[in-house]
């Protein structure tokens, strides 16, 4: 048995011998032959792996030992017949012999017959003089103390900054105290419900970790403008949240100086047979009203042929389209019972917590524009409360990558989604391009701002874009922000985008630059490219397919008679002349296209191709639905020119109505108009009581009834103040 030791390398070896078995190692006994040591170590041999070697690879046999036997045989028996060691001990056998042997034969201390190299205690410090040749010097064990320090350190180095050791050390530590808290705070404190939770805290500190870990990369695969749109996605939540909690709480909402604006009523007209022809629609109004308080009361709409309840699904399940569309027309016809009737209703019945889907822009003009119109014509909170409401409710259909909205939105979850015929899943220009009006008024009735970025919004996402001729696709896709199909339409689809451009700057007080320039250059574009004139000298605004014009018009396109009047006024000096003419001219063709048919009522749409002009020629274009956009743009041309053929076309139109499709039960549209009698469809249309009886009755009233310098209508007819310069303050305080 032997323990022997190179030059250089041997002292470490014994030093960390006796680390390693200190405490089994007892103190070297008194006489027992001294270690010899080699004379000088130098630093350089100092290198790791031949200490490693040589001090796992000692045969143990040697060390006189408290501890078993055993222990050290099979350590040695272990460490030899590693391959490492066997290297080592390669490298051995050609070095010089040992320089002393001992022996040991036993078991423990007592049956030992020699304890063998006692390893001295680092703290030991023998004396200069009393030192043997064999004994350490301080120099010595200094240069041990420093070896084995460094080495200390590098553990620890290699700890704390390797990057898989601080996930283990900050494992570790978050271990430790996290165990602390959970024992000292814990209810079960005993040592298996320690270990119970430690191994539940562990799994959660883990989660956490993970989770952490995951969000961050997240966060770190986004876009900047990605992770500033969750900001402020989450700001939204918040203030949403916020608001939701003050409405639950009372209702509260910012204090708002209630002033009824003029013209919200009017007077006799002097004319007596303008005053019974006024006295006559408002008859209509009562007999469409009575209708539907009697046989769809609280439904949607009204059929008039079956005597019931009608709802469309454009609404969800939000009930009471008719009550809020009509609330408006029978407060201006002074009609206040009924008024007071449908006030009552919405305080009691109008509910938007529907797990339904709704179309935004269908309940926003029926449901928002009539709360907000009747809010402003009679001061009731109410309206303002539940306009409110139902506004914040369609904000999250503008959760899109663009922003610009999806057409179809769940009201209780929140998700949207578009028709699933529009082009490449767009959204429709007339649907979100028709949100501004009622938006502005509900940021200033509502002290959230978010509404008006909404839809300003959406106008910068239009500037943006590229427009074919100037002209703007009624397909916009809310995902990429780019058009869809390039299909161009002032009728369905298109239409009221640009009635909101012109409307958006009158109801700003002429502050909105930005809407009034966008108005008149989509004009200038409308012009140029789908207004035409036919053989018959019929001026029409046809469709655009790629390029080509399909030389159609609706009745929807019609409104554009009434808005170009409505425009002309703002127009460079020199175009206001000529958009009047425009205007008339629309007029005229959209008179013609009632007049051409059987019953006087207009086709759904009508060509001028194939040797026909204004004229429908496809069986599901001969359709009337009670549509108002004839007579909407009659009325305007009263107004601005009292020329008197309007309201006498606008007096042939009640004549047909009151013909063709008035029943004991309400009014009904027809199914083909050119047919010599009436095939009702059985639909009482809510926008007849909001839109198309409003407009005949303004249309035989004085213009100081809701005048156009305080009013603008919202493209279901229902009018909204005009927004003063000095009133854009948006109020902040709470009530
Ligand atoms: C109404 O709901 C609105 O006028 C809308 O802008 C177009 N269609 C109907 C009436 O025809």
């Amino acid at each position: 048995m032997w323990l022997r030791m190179s030059p250089g390398s041997e002292v470490l070896s014994v030093e960390l011998s006796e680390l390693l078995y200190r405490g089994a190692a007892g103190p070297r006994p008194r006489g027992s032959p001294p270690l010899t040591w080699p004379k000088v170590i130098r630093w350089p041999r100092l290198s790791v792996l031949p200490i490693q070697r040589r001090f796992l690879c000692q045969p143990l046999r040697s060390v006189r030992t408290r501890a078993p036997a055993w222990t050290h045989a099979r350590s040695a028996t272990f460490l030899r017949s590693s391959p490492r060691c066997r290297r080592a001990s390669d490298t051995e056998s050609s070095l010089p012999p040992p320089a002393r042997t001992w022996t040991f034969t036993g078991g423990g201390t007592k049956g030992g017959k020699m304890p063998v190299a006692t390893l001295l205690p680092f703290t030991a410090t023998p004396s200069r003089k009393s030192a043997s040749p064999t004994s350490f010097r301080l120099t010595e064990k200094f240069i041990l103390l420093l070896v084995f320090s460094a080495f200390i350190t590098l553990c620890f180095g290699a700890i704390f900054f390797l990057p898989d050791s601080s996930k283990l050390l900050s494992g570790v530590f978050f271990h430790s105290s996290a165990v602390e808290t959970n024992t000292r705070t814990g209810p079960d404190s005993s040592d298996s419900g320690s270990a119970g939770s430690d191994v539940r805290v562990l799994a959660k500190i883990k989660k956490d970790h993970e989770k952490a870990l995951l969000e961050a990369k997240d966060t770190l695969q986004k876009r900047p403008d990605e992770i500033q749109q969750d900001i402020l996605d989450d700001k939204e939540k918040l203030s949403r949240d916020s608001l939701a909690q003050v409405a639950k709480d009372g209702g509260h909402l910012p204090v708002v100086e209630y002033h009824r604006p003029p013209g919200t009523t009017g007077h006799e007209p002097l004319d007596p047979e303008t005053r019974d022809r006024r006295a006559k629609v408002k008859e209509m109004m009562k007999h469409a009203w009575d209708s539907y308080r009697h046989y769809a009361w609280g439904s949607n709409e009204l059929r008039p042929v079956s005597k019931q309840g009608h709802s469309s699904n454009l609404f969800g399940s939000i009930k009471g389209a008719t009550i809020v569309d009509a609330l408006d027309s029978l407060y201006i016809m002074e009609m206040f019972d009924e008024f007071d009737a449908a006030t009552e209703w919405v305080e009691k019945n109008l509910d938007f917590n529907v797990n339904a889907e709704v179309s935004v822009f269908e309940v926003n003009i029926r449901f928002v524009g009539g709360l907000l119109s009747a809010y402003y014509l009679s001061g009731k909170e109410v309206f303002r409360r539940k306009a409110v409401e139902l506004g914040e409710k369609l904000l999250p259909a503008f959760k899109t990558p663009t922003g610009i909205p999806w057409a179809l939105l769940n009201l209780k979850s929140g998700i949207g989604r578009n028709w699933p015929w529009a082009s490449g899943g767009s959204s429709i220009l007339a649907e979100y391009g028709t949100l501004h009006l009622e938006f502005m008024h509900l940021g200033q009735l509502s002290g959230n701002p978010e509404f008006a970025q909404k839809v300003m919004n959406i106008r910068k996402v239009l500037n943006r874009l590229d427009k074919p001729q100037g002209l703007y696709p009624n397909y916009l896709n809310p995902n990429s922000g780019q058009w869809g199909q390039h299909h161009v339409s002032v009728g369905g689809l298109g239409d009221s985008f640009y009635e909101y451009l012109l409307k958006a700057w009158l109801m700003s007080d002429k502050t909105d630059e930005e809407g009034k320039k966008m108005y008149y250059e989509a004009l200038q574009a409308i012009e140029t490219n789908l207004m035409r004139k036919s053989s018959g000298g019929l001026t029409y605004i046809a469709e655009w397919k790629g390029g080509l014009l399909e030389h159609k018009m609706g009745h929807l396109t019609c409104f554009a008679g009434g808005m170009m009047a409505l425009g002309a006024d703002g127009a460079p000096s020199d175009k206001t002349g000529h958009q009047m003419e425009m205007a008339a001219e629309i007029a005229r063709t959209c008179h013609e296209s009632y007049v051409r048919t059987a019953l006087k009522l207009g086709p759904e749409a009508f060509r001028f191709d194939g040797g026909v002009e204004a004229i429908a020629t496809r069986q599901n274009e001969k359709y009337f639905i009670l549509r108002p956009e004839v007579i909407e743009t009659y009325m305007y041309m009263w107004r601005f020119t009292h020329d008197p053929k309007y309201r006498e076309w606008g007096w042939e139109a009640v004549q047909a109505l009151e013909k063709h499709c008035r029943l004991e039960g309400g009014y009904s549209g027809v199914r083909d108009v050119y047919a010599s009698s009436p095939n009702h469809d059985d639909v009482q249309q809510s926008f007849y009581l909001a839109e198309t009886l409003k407009y005949l009755y303004l249309l035989f009233s004085e213009d100081d009834h809701l005048p156009f310098d305080h009013w603008v209508f919202n493209t279901e007819a229902h009018p909204l103040p005009v927004i003063r310069k000095d009133q854009t303050e948006i109020p902040n305080e709470v009530e």
